[in-house]
């Protein structure tokens, strides 16, 4: 739609910014926390960008107030951020850290304080060690127990103070790393495996919502999902076909279940013939069905072009942790589609294309599927940056790409969609899991590199005063 007039964002539009704990937080032995799988995962030689990890990260846990304060020179109005279980239990169960809660006290009253919304992540990625040992983590069903078990200590001691709340973060991301592509903790390769532990992770996040609901009554809460809407490569019905076959594969498998708590049908028929549909229990559709989110978190970073692939065909990824353009495969399931570089778009410097529109294609889509709010979880750029003399950084080009997002946005909210907030990833530079500390996406560089930590200094970035004045202005000002 082309309109002569934009719709407005609305009063209280959440302008924000996010984190997840290992990607920030550092102090990852400090206080009582225990290991999480990540910790152990980043000493294995050879599975993160020259072999960098979270230990120290960006040491938000010392320097947090240092950077609340710039969250409020900014006038940012929400921060996203994510707790990490092992803080909480360190073995994942059983014994409660009181630190570990202290830590979290300290952060929410510290945001309340300089005027900004926090919302919580309950899980971004990092299950307690403790938990892989004692059953296998996401593959066993006690997991779903003890993840009720964390979320209500959370409700119980943030509920008074913090009203959003996210299950789990992409979902989609670390069971298919973890369990099919060997890129993530616990780096298994098998399919079988893999949609089971998704169900139990499935149940536990529509446990944790109906828990949820007694613990926080006036809260809203949803999971974080990583959209990447489909295009067909051409207008030929194989690719059309194979573009529904992503779709449902890629994005429907995890959204319908959130919502109506039932797997897509095409799919659920092509796994079954395959052996690989997980077993569901009695009562399990019942509690998937009890757990409907007040919300659907979107992480939006790019969309995918897919075309028809043959039996024989590619199905692994080879994923670009380098940063050294053009080093992507396509990828994709044999028989149901692959990926296509989309002629049409640019691609970062990760390979990564960029796509506003495709941001405003998805959230009409979920709009129009499911009837829900959308808050949008992460949406950023991930660039090198350049530090200059006097402390300059002119990422221009994260400005451009936010830009452009913020404005499909305003599309989409004219074209019906109900928008309660924005996030970018990220507030400060952090750790990008498997590309190190060179791929960017901060609004505050943290001055170190895979090396060297340095000091660790924050310094402001040509956008941090851009996106001041979009919030300032509730997004007239882009
Ligand atoms: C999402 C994650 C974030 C963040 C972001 C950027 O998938 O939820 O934690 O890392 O993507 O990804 P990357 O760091 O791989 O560039």
């Amino acid at each position: 739609m082309i309109y002569r007039k934009l719709d407005e964002f609305q009063q209280g539009f959440l302008w924000g910014s996010a984190s997840a704990a290992y990607q920030v937080e550092g102090a990852w032995n400090e206080d009582g926390k225990g290991p999480s799988v990540w910790d152990k995962y980043v000493r294995i030689p050879g599975t993160t960008y020259k072999n960098t990890n979270g230990d120290v990260a960006v040491d938000h846990y010392h320097r947090y107030k240092e950077d609340v304060a710039l969250m409020a020179e900014m006038g940012l109005k929400a921060y996203r951020f994510s707790i990490a279980w092992s803080r909480i239990y360190p073995e994942g169960n059983g014994q409660v850290n009181e630190k570990g809660l202290e830590f979290y006290d300290n952060l929410i009253n510290e945001l309340i304080a300089h005027k900004i919304e926090p919302i919580i992540t309950i899980y971004h990625w990092d299950v307690p060690q403790g938990l892989q040992d004692q059953y296998g983590g996401w593959e066993s069903r006690r997991i779903i127990d003890d993840f009720n078990e964390y979320c209500i200590t959370l409700y119980k001691r943030f509920g008074d103070r913090v009203k959003y709340w996210v299950t789990l973060n992409e979902q989609n991301v670390f069971i298919t790393h973890g369990y099919e592509r060997e890129l993530h903790p616990p780096k298994v390769r098998d399919r079988k495996r893999m949609y089971q532990a998704n169900h139990n992770a499935s149940l536990a996040s529509a446990k944790a919502i109906a828990s949820f609901r007694k613990y926080v009554p006036d809260g809203k809460i949803g999971p974080s999902f990583a959209f990447s809407p489909i295009y067909p490569h051409s207008p030929k019905p194989e690719d059309v076909l194979a573009a529904e076959n992503a779709e449902e594969l890629t994005n429907y498998w995890w959204l319908d279940v959130y919502v109506w708590g039932e797997y897509p049908k095409i799919a659920w028929k092509l796994l079954e013939k395959e052996g690989v549909a997980p077993t569901i229990e009695p009562g399990d559709i019942e509690i998937l069905k009890a757990g409907k989110p007040d919300f659907m978190g979107i992480n939006y970073y790019r969309t995918t072009t897919v075309e028809v692939n043959p039996l024989d065909g590619v199905g692994d990824v080879q994923m670009n942790n380098s940063g050294k353009k053009g080093t992507t495969a396509d990828s994709g399931i044999p028989g149901a589609f692959k990926t296509k570089r989309n002629e049409f778009l640019e691609a970062t410097n990760w390979d990564w294309e960029i796509d506003p529109q495709g941001l405003r294609v998805g959230m009409r889509r979920i709009s129009n599927r499911y009837k829900l709010p959308m808050l949008i979880t992460e949406n950023g750029l991930g660039e090198f940056d350049k530090l200059e003399e006097n402390d300059v950084i002119n990422d221009d080009y994260r400005i451009e790409y936010l830009k452009k997002h913020i404005e499909a946005c305003q599309g989409a909210i004219t074209d019906g969609v109900e928008l309660i907030g924005y996030c970018t990833w990220s507030f400060t530079d952090l750790l990008s899991w498997l590309n190190g500390y060179q791929k960017r996406y901060g609004f505050v560089y943290v001055d170190r590199d895979e090396n060297d930590e340095k000091e660790l200094r924050r310094i402001k970035k040509k956008s941090f005063e851009w996106y001041s004045n979009v919030i300032k202005s509730n997004g007239q000002q882009l």
